[in-house]
Order: C-alpha cells, then sequence, then structure tokens
C-alpha cells in the first residue's frame, strides 16, 4: 500500500481544465489565432502558462510586454470562471475517497502547476483535506520536470517510492516517473505513454482502483 497518494488538481479532482480551455480559446479568438480543442488535449494540457502561450503564438513575433500581457488577459478569463465555482464541481466521489484514504492513515498531497491552485481548492472547499500543497509557485521547472511531486512528497514526509502520483496529462505522468513514482493516469489511453495503469475517469474511485500490481 503507498503511504502517500499525490494529487494534480487541474483535469483530475475538478473539471477547471475545461475552464482552461476556455480562457487560452478567448485569447486566441481576441487575437485571431485558430485553436481547437484537440491541440488544447494534446499540446496544453496540464503544461504551464508559459509553455501553453509559447504553443499558442508559435511563429508569431510578439514582445515581452506583449506576451507579458496575454499571460495576464488569459488569466483574467480564467479567474473569471473559477470565481463562479461550488463545492458541486469537485469530482464525484472525491470527497469520499479523500476520505478513505485518511481512515487508511495515507498521506495526501496536491501537485498542481498552477498558480490558482489554491484559489481553486479554496472554491471547492478542499484545501483543508490535505497533508501538503506544492502548487506554481513552489518550483520553477514546471511539468514534466519531477520537481512539484518530489517537493508534494517532502511536505508529506514520504520517500518517493512510496507515492502513488495521479495525473490527467502526459506532461503530468512523465514527471510523476522522473520523480520516481508510481503514476496513475486519469483519461484515454491513447494520451499517455509511460502510465503504470489508466483510468478512463476520477469518478466514483476508491483506494483499491489507485493501487498498482
Ligand atoms: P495557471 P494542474 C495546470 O494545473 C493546468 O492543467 C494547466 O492547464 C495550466 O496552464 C497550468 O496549471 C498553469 O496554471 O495559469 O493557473 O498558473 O493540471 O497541474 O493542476
Ligand atoms: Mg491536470
Amino acid at each position: 500500500q503507498p503511504k502517500a497518494i499525490i494529487f494534480d488538481l487541474d483535469g483530475v479532482l475538478t473539471d477547471t481544465s475545461e475552464y482552461h480551455y476556455q480562457a487560452w480559446k478567448h485569447l486566441a479568438d481576441d487575437e485571431g489565432i485558430p485553436f481547437t480543442h484537440e491541440e488544447n488535449d494534446i499540446h496544453l494540457r496540464g503544461v504551464g502558462r508559459r509553455e501553453s502561450l509559447a504553443y499558442l503564438i508559435r511563429g508569431r513575433q510578439y514582445t515581452e510586454a506583449q506576451i507579458q500581457e496575454m499571460m495576464e488577459r488569459k488569466n483574467n478569463y480564467y479567474h473569471a470562471l473559477i470565481e463562479q465555482m461550488t463545492p458541486d464541481e469537485v469530482v464525484s466521489g472525491g470527497v469520499a475517497l479523500l476520505q478513505e484514504l485518511k481512515t487508511a492513515g495515507i498521506k495526501i498531497a496536491i501537485a498542481s502547476a498552477s498558480k490558482n491552485c489554491r484559489l481553486v481548492l479554496d472554491r471547492l472547499k478542499l484545501t483543508d483535506y490535505f497533508d501538503g500543497i506544492a502548487d506554481g509557485y513552489c518550483v520553477v521547472n514546471g511539468k514534466p520536470a519531477p520537481d512539484v511531486f518530489v517537493y508534494a512528497a517532502g511536505l508529506v514526509g514520504v520517500y518517493t517510492p512510496d507515492c502513488v502520483g495521479i495525473e490527467d496529462a502526459d506532461a503530468g505522468i512523465e514527471a510523476i516517473k522522473a520523480a520516481g513514482m508510481k503514476a496513475v493516469a486519469i483519461g484515454p489511453t491513447s494520451r499517455f505513454h509511460h502510465a503504470d495503469k489508466v483510468l478512463s475517469t476520477m469518478e466514483n474511485k476508491h483506494l483499491q482502483d489507485l493501487l498498482i500490481g
């Protein structure tokens, strides 16, 4: 049995990945840049703010000031969406799962690339469940670098091989494996390369579902 389970936030415990997409789409429309949901899933899911913008504007010339302004504008669009969030936007069965893990004596932590992580957790009333929260303010190197998962393991005092990480993005699965942890992927099998286990959805899962081998 793992000693800690480390959750990604956006796209795992809640469907904010859809809000990220809508905010990027709004920005892309403003700028007249074509952008599809499919491109979002392949190139932006789980990827940091600046790297996401770099994909969007690839081949176009913008100054650093324009880049900063666009990142801020996307974040404002995203804020407007998450400010409306309520606890019923936690994935179905999510709170019960967190409670089950606590009862089993397993530490639970967040490893999110997002600088809005704490705001979303507060809106969902989930903050108090976690023994550790690692977010976009904690480490410089984003996923697929292992840093944010390693940092989260340190917060809960568990060796990385005793951790299971859960992710909806391939960059996140790469980060978990690079951190030396077991990786559970959420989404279509075709999205992932190195996951130890793939579940099509995070809905109504139990500890049993998250165990590997
Ligand atoms: P922000 P996660 C990631 O969060 C999102 O999946 C990704 O779409 C977003 O660009 C990134 O956080 C940065 O977020 O702009 O809010 O700082 O999946 O790692 O929880
Ligand atoms: Mg995610």
